[in-house]
């Protein structure tokens, strides 16, 4: 049967700003002065969406958030109104409402962990969220994350949802931002690698100094037990703490993998040899012959990498074998990044093109191409059984662009977060979104 690899790609929500949320994350932490366009952002990601459909792929679309999160702040001791409890939150802790209105979901790649049938003990696909509880910015967007996965991913003979892991720092759990998977067809059982940044319970295992790693060995093993994957089909791999240190807070900002390819940087892991060693032989397993593209830094150094998100690519399969890299413009403006991609294609190696896309928006607070999509490799049954009104064609495409010229600001500043209006003006685009999108009631102002 015939497999696809589906980028489900994050629309920018109405409120996207830039708080300065993310400590450890040097474009979030550097950016929290400027003003967004929230308009020009859902812009930018949906001409990605469109550019990559007419290429070819199969491309998708989840839903962003009702924001400011007003049931949380609620649940924070904020009364009354909706209004007042927003004016309060602005007048006493305008950092919290900072927070509840951040459009962080567009960052899809922390959405869930995916397991494709073709690895899971009892055949179907399986999704577990991502408690994303690092941050409190992020630990807020998983149960709405899991209504919309289940409405995109609706039917259970084929699609298996399971509840975010425990919220404590101990199960920290970032989704796909960690985790890769490597096969020789995307329809064959393949091999999933989870990369973590520190293990919970044991101090034995080293650990960043400065920033802290979100995803701990012990989540990563949860989410391989709940996808029913057998050993032969895991291998876990620690991220080296000294680039988290430096500002990788995901694996996808160093690396970077699909079909039997690994694009990495040379320092991306704790111990390279060894984990190359173990993907290369439970491939072979698998019948597939795994490689691995290692950027030196002497070319490319860590630094380079976490401005340029270089890594933050999408490395996609076309049907004549060849790979595309997606990267930001920021690659472009790089001299040395650049000068590097140019060698990559020209070495007659695996990537054959890159192609350049303008994601400023989201890009000016450390989200690239790779955290904008979650992948999720499908049957053709399976496809057939995804909910249609998620999948990209010219005209959700063409009414995606005039819903966001609707609906969305061009300029969002801090004091912009205290307006009530821009709570209303939220949920009424989402409103007419799940409309658009046929999700059905998936937001709390849907549900009550
Ligand atoms: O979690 N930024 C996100 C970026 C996530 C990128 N995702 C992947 N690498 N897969 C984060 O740090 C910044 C929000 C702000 O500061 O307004 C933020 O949440």
């Amino acid at each position: 049967m015939k497999a696809f690899e589906v980028n489900f790609d994050g629309l920018v929500g109405p409120t996207h700003n830039y708080g300065g949320l993310s400590y450890g994350n040097v474009a979030s932490q550097g950016n929290s002065q400027l003003a967004s366009n929230p308009r020009e952002a859902a812009r930018q990601g949906l001409a990605k969406m469109k550019a990559l459909m007419e290429l070819g792929f199969v491309q998708g679309v989840l839903a962003p958030q009702e924001r400011p999160d007003v049931a949380g702040l609620r649940a924070l001791g904020f009364t009354g109104s909706d209004s007042q409890v927003i004016e309060r939150a602005a007048r006493d802790a305008m950092p919290l409402l900072i927070a509840s209105a951040s459009a962080s979901s567009m960052w899809v790649a922390n959405a869930a962990t995916v397991s494709p049938s073709a690895d899971t003990s009892d055949g179907r696909v399986h999704f577990t969220a991502a408690n994303l509880n690092c941050k409190y910015h992020r630990s807020i967007e998983h149960p709405t994350t899991s209504r919309v996965l289940a409405s995109m991913f609706n039917d259970p003979a084929h699609f298996v949802h399971h509840a975010a892991l425990p919220a404590v720092a101990q199960f920290g759990d970032e989704g796909a931002a960690n985790h890769t998977r490597f096969c020789r067809h995307y329809g064959e059982p393949g091999v999933e690698f989870f990369v973590y940044g520190r293990s919970a319970f044991d101090t034995r295992y080293a650990a960043p100094q400065k920033y802290p790693a979100r995803q701990t060995l012990e989540a990563s093993q949860a989410v391989a037990r709940l996808h029913g994957l057998s050993d032969d089909g895991v291998v876990f791999a620690q991220q080296n703490p000294a680039v988290i240190d430096q500002g990788v807070f995901h694996n996808d900002v160093i690396a970077v993998g699909n079909g039997e390819l690994l694009f990495h940087h040379q320092d991306a892991f704790l111990d390279t040899p060894a984990v190359i060693a173990e993907l290369h032989a439970k491939l072979a397993r698998r019948g597939g012959e795994f490689q691995a593209i290692s950027v030196p830094r002497a070319d490319v150094s860590v630094e380079d990498a976490v401005r340029s998100y270089l890594f933050n690519s999408q490395l996609l399969s076309r049907a004549d074998g060849s790979m595309l890299l997606i990267v930001p413009q920021e690659c472009n403006n790089n001299p040395r990044v650049w000068a590097y991609l140019q060698q990559l294609t020209q070495s007659g190696g695996p990537i054959g093109e890159v192609k350049v896309f303008d994601l400023k928006q989201s890009m000016q607070n450390g989200g690239g191409p790779a955290c904008l999509r979650l992948r999720v490799a499908l049957n053709e049954q399976e496809l057939a059984a995804v909910n249609p009104g998620v999948i990209m064609t010219a005209q959700l495409y063409d009414t995606l662009t005039q819903w966001v010229d609707r609906h969305y600001r061009d300029r969002l500043g801090e004091s912009d977060m205290a307006d009530p209006q821009l709570l209303n003006e939220c949920r009424t685009a989402l409103d007419e979104l799940t409309g658009i999108l046929n999700l059905g009631a998936v937001y709390p102002f849907q549900l009550n």
